[in-house]
């Protein structure tokens, strides 16, 4: 008879720790240009090897090589490389704002601006995303005006939201933004009802899902998979593996083996997976899922393979879990730098413009900033009213709340 084993829980525990080695081994990455773009119409299970490897178009030497190439001009690339510039600059003069007290949270993109900025190009006006905290990149490529996010960011009397969300949790419909939920992974399931009722009208319009690597652990990551698939709808299903969800890595969420694209395979949903640093290849790759919710042929799950260079939030300290020099090691690189080193190598930029742009980027963003302030920040000078918590929930105000609204005395 064979004695029964001793029960024991697997616990995937990350590589390194802090104090160690930074070591992404683990991470295997495809040589620029070595995937296959198969055409929109392929069904999951033809391009299962997709779901394992990245997506990449920019090679080591600048070149942009293989069959996800030659999409942008140069024009669209320098504008690429502007947004994510100016995305950088917002960030750290918004930290640098939390801390000197102006607004209570602040949560940045360091290392993932690619993701947001060529997401967002892929996508056409009256398409809707369903974003989280760290996909400021599609408001600042969609031209959203900084100084709203500033007022936003430092509840001010100009606050669009009223001082009702917390501070980078955005909205503006107009720019196909839906108002960031902090409960985490219900955005999967709003963008797959919103992607399913455009279909139902016959719209034309589709929706964008986006999750951390760490909130697919959610089940509402798993019942938008089931109604993506089952009625395909016309959704891009995004999912940004930033290696990181606050001081968990994600072999957690992951459970260890597999891609998080992969979790698209067991429902017969295309996946795919891209360097998530590589501006040209998230753009080429968003195309191509948006292209196929257009077409009618249903979702699409993309993974975007990057890296959370930055704390979590103002509220982390990164070096209490990961070793402090991770960052440098990460094995992608920058995107900012590796479409700064791409533009020159085709002759469309200098180090000089280079120079230039940050010098007028960072103007641009203290000069909204300055804006901003003349509104108020959070402890000083104009805050929404009170009255604003009782408005913009109901078309009608139902008694209820009028009354609490006359009982708090506005
Ligand atoms: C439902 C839910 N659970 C937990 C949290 C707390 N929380 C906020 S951010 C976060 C980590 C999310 O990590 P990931 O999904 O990888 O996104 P990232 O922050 O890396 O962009 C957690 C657990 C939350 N906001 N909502
Ligand atoms: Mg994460």
């Amino acid at each position: 008879m064979v004695e029964p084993a001793h029960l024991s829980l697997h616990v995937p525990e990350p590589a390194v720790r802090p104090g160690g080695e930074p070591d992404f081994s683990n991470v295997k990455i495809a040589k620029a240009g070595a995937v296959p773009r198969p055409p929109v119409e392929a069904a999951a299970e033809d391009i299962r090897d997709l779901a394992y490897s990245i997506i990449r178009v920019l090679n080591r030497d600048g070149e942009a090589v293989g069959p996800w190439a030659g999409l942008l001009t140069d024009d669209e690339l320098r504008t690429g490389l502007r947004h994510m510039m100016t995305l950088r600059a917002f960030d750290s003069r918004m930290l640098m704002a939390q801390r000197q007290g102006k607004t209570s949270f602040y949560m940045q993109h360091l290392g993932e601006e690619a993701v947001s900025c060529a997401f967002r190009k892929a996508l056409k006006k009256g398409d809707m995303n369903f974003p989280t905290y760290r996909q400021a990149g599609l408001l600042i490529a969609d031209h959203y005006p900084m100084v709203e996010m500033m007022n936003q960011i430092f509840s001010n009397e100009a606050d669009p939201l009223r001082g009702r969300q917390l501070p980078i949790m955005y909205s503006s419909k107009d720019h196909g933004f839906f108002t960031i939920s902090g409960n985490l992974a219900t955005q999967y399931v709003q963008a797959v009802g919103w992607a399913m009722a455009s279909a139902i009208k016959n719209d034309s319009r589709i929706a964008a899902a986006w999750i951390g690597d760490g909130s697919t652990a959610e089940s509402d990551f798993h019942s938008a998979l089931v109604f993506a698939s089952t009625y395909r709808a016309p959704v891009v299903l995004n999912v940004v593996n930033n290696q990181w969800a606050i001081s968990t890595f994600q072999g957690i969420a992951r459970g260890g083996s597999g891609t998080f694209a992969a979790r698209g395979l067991g429902f017969g949903i295309p996946a795919l997976r891209v360097d998530g640093n590589d501006y040209l290849a998230v753009y080429a790759v968003a195309c191509w899922a948006a292209e196929r919710a257009r077409r009618n042929l249903g979702p699409t799950l993309v993974e975007y393979v990057t890296y959370r260079v930055g704390a979590h939030s103002t509220s982390d300290d990164p070096s209490a879990y990961r070793p402090k020099t991770e960052s440098e090691a990460w094995p992608l690189g920058d995107p900012v730098l590796r479409l700064k080193k791409h533009l020159i190598v085709r002759g469309a930029w200098s180090e000089e413009r280079h120079v230039q742009a940050e010098a007028e980027i960072t103007d641009e963003v203290i000069t909204a900033q300055r804006q901003a302030e003349e509104h108020g920040t959070l402890h000083a000078g104009g805050k929404p009213s009170v009255r604003d918590i009782f408005e913009g929930v109901y078309a009608e105000m139902p008694p209820h709340l009028r009354r609490q609204r006359q009982q708090a005395g506005y």
